[in-house]
């Protein structure tokens, strides 16, 4: 009986290692606008980043890690669907954007229900929100939104920091809203009679936290000029110099929350540090070699720390894989004058520190700089720590986690995503042959070779283009400096046709065959 007893005693504790091992939970912690050589443990010297180098020292280090896109928008659509930006018209939103993900697509989070988790987005958003039809009613229930996609909770910036609405949503609800004083966004009511924001444009001295360069000079909140208009919502008004702070917060709030549940957690911890405009919390002041921006990130690396430690608190840490990425690649001044300029008219100000660490261009653009980025996972008891060259896509995320979760994906769902779970846990040194990525233009990459179409990313003319573009080769040349297309035509041809098909194809996992 006793023995009886213990056997199925130890049947059952073998069956919930097992589905623990299968199921650890899951947190992206993903940077806005971080740089691949922005972090300590990828070369950057001017800015401490002891937290997540630590990450990188306990886990995998990618050197060759990629965003799907160089601008936000983009990447995170593709990194939550896996599908390329591009199908969908997918680009930079304006503050009162429609959600750009439809229903009907297959998210990450919905992936991570399935298998049953709880999931929850704390951060920035920028995905849109609404559904294009009526008008978001930002005093009553504010969706579709993440809830409507696959999370179970959400925290939000709703678009970006220089962007209003400057008020957090939490699920359907603005947060500490005064129904005295209702908010609105971009329109208002001709009889409104709640706070006016200065208009940066008409009154640019109440731009006082520092001056506008191009762009943010709209509604003017806490001193600092945004993109859009708001009226309204005093009470609910962020302070950009806790946002930080706040969301490192809510997630401790979550993690410990999420300690007497029985079923794993996906979150998705989407910080607006870097991005502008950089008002990092007074403790951070002056801790980087590098003003607000290297400030800031000093700040990002505190929260992750913040969630380490929350982890870990919780006896988490086992059985939690950590990602560390970023949106797209480095910029300076991104908008406002806080005295991140590395050029100016006359001069190029060397400060020691290139965000874009050995690669060309930044946000933006489609060089190496624009989407290559800093890419770190822990998961202490499957992944050995070390460094990996094995080329990552944020958009195979998706297939990767559904191999681990054991579910099978229909050709239609997250149809350019592709599954490099081994490549991603360390056991695959390669990687992804094909890398995709997109700005302004499209670039493929096979291998070494990298070849940059211009001409547009849709359309007939896009494929019937002569070829021009640019070809690298990044064996020889990092740095993208040599643009060899004279040299190598039909290499380019190649990759143009590859590119095509891509294009035009039904998807990347399914649709699509390497040439
Ligand atoms: C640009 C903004 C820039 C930034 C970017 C979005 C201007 C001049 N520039 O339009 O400051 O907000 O959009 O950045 O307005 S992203 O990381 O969210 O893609
Ligand atoms: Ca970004």
């Amino acid at each position: 009986m006793h023995l009886l007893r213990l056997s199925l005693l130890t049947a059952a504790f073998c069956l919930l290692s097992a589905s623990a091992q299968d199921h650890p939970n899951v947190v992206i912690i993903y940077g806005d606008d971080v740089g691949w050589g922005d972090l300590g443990c990828y070369g950057a010297t001017k800015i401490p980043t002891p937290h997540l180098d630590k990450l990188a020292a306990g886990g995998l280090r990618f050197t060759d890690g990629h965003c799907s896109a160089a601008t936000c928008t983009p990447s995170r659509f593709s990194m939550l669907t896996g599908i390329h930006g591009f199908r969908h018209n997918v680009r930079i939103l304006a503050p009162d954007a429609p959600m750009t993900i439809k229903p009907g697509m297959l998210t990450l989070p919905e992936l991570f229900k399935k298998a049953g988790y709880s999931t929850a987005v704390i951060g920035k958003w920028h995905l849109g929100i609404g559904d294009g039809k009526t008008p978001v009613d930002w005093n009553g229930e504010v969706k579709p939104g993440p809830l409507e996609v696959g999370f179970d909770y959400s925290f939000l910036l709703p678009s970006t920091n220089d962007r209003v609405p400057c008020v957090y949503v939490e699920n359907h609800k603005v947060l500490n809203l005064d129904p005295a004083d209702p908010l609105f966004v971009n329109n208002k009511p001709a009889d409104f009679e709640g706070t006016e924001y200065p208009d940066g444009r008409k009154n640019p001295e109440s731009m006082t936290y520092y001056k506008n360069s191009h762009g943010h000079n709209y509604s003017v909140i806490n001193g600092i000029g945004r993109i859009g208009q708001m009226w309204g919502g005093k009470s609910a008004l962020w302070n950009d110099e806790t946002m930080g702070p706040e969301f490192a917060k809510q997630a401790r709030k979550y993690i410990a929350g999420r300690k007497d549940h029985k079923e794993p957690f996906f979150l998705f911890w989407s910080a607006a540090d870097i991005h502008v405009p950089r008002a990092p919390h007074p403790d951070f002041k002056g801790k980087s070699e590098l003003t607000y921006r290297g400030d800031a990130m000093v700040q990002l690396d505190w929260c992750a720390g913040e969630i380490m430690a929350a982890l870990e608190e919780n006896g988490m840490t086992d059985n939690t894989i950590v990602i560390f990425s970023s949106d797209n690649g480095p910029v300076y001044d991104d908008g406002y004058e806080d005295g991140t300029t590395v050029k100016t008219s006359t001069k190029e100000i060397d400060r020691g520190h290139d965000g874009s660490g050995p690669y060309r261009g930044g946000k933006y653009q489609i060089y190496e700089g624009g989407h290559r980025v800093p890419l770190i996972l822990r998961w202490p008891t499957k992944v050995k720590p070390a460094v990996s060259n094995a080329t990552i896509n944020q958009i195979d995320f998706l297939a990767s986690f559904a191999d681990m979760l054991n579910i099978e994906l229909k050709n239609d769902q997250a149809i350019d995503s592709r599954n490099h779970l081994d490549a991603l846990l360390g056991k695959d040194a390669n990687g992804s042959e094909i890398l995709v990525s997109e700005a302004r233009d499209l670039a493929i990459r096979q291998g070494e070779w990298k070849y940059i179409a211009s001409g547009g990313k849709k359309g007939k003319n896009a494929a019937k283009k002569p070829i021009g573009g640019e070809l690298y080769n990044l064996k020889n040349d990092l740095g993208e400096q040599k643009n060899v297309i004279s040299e190598h035509p039909e290499r380019a041809r190649q990759l143009q046709a590859m590119l095509d098909q891509v294009r035009t194809g039904k998807g990347m996992r399914t649709g699509f065959k390497a040439e």
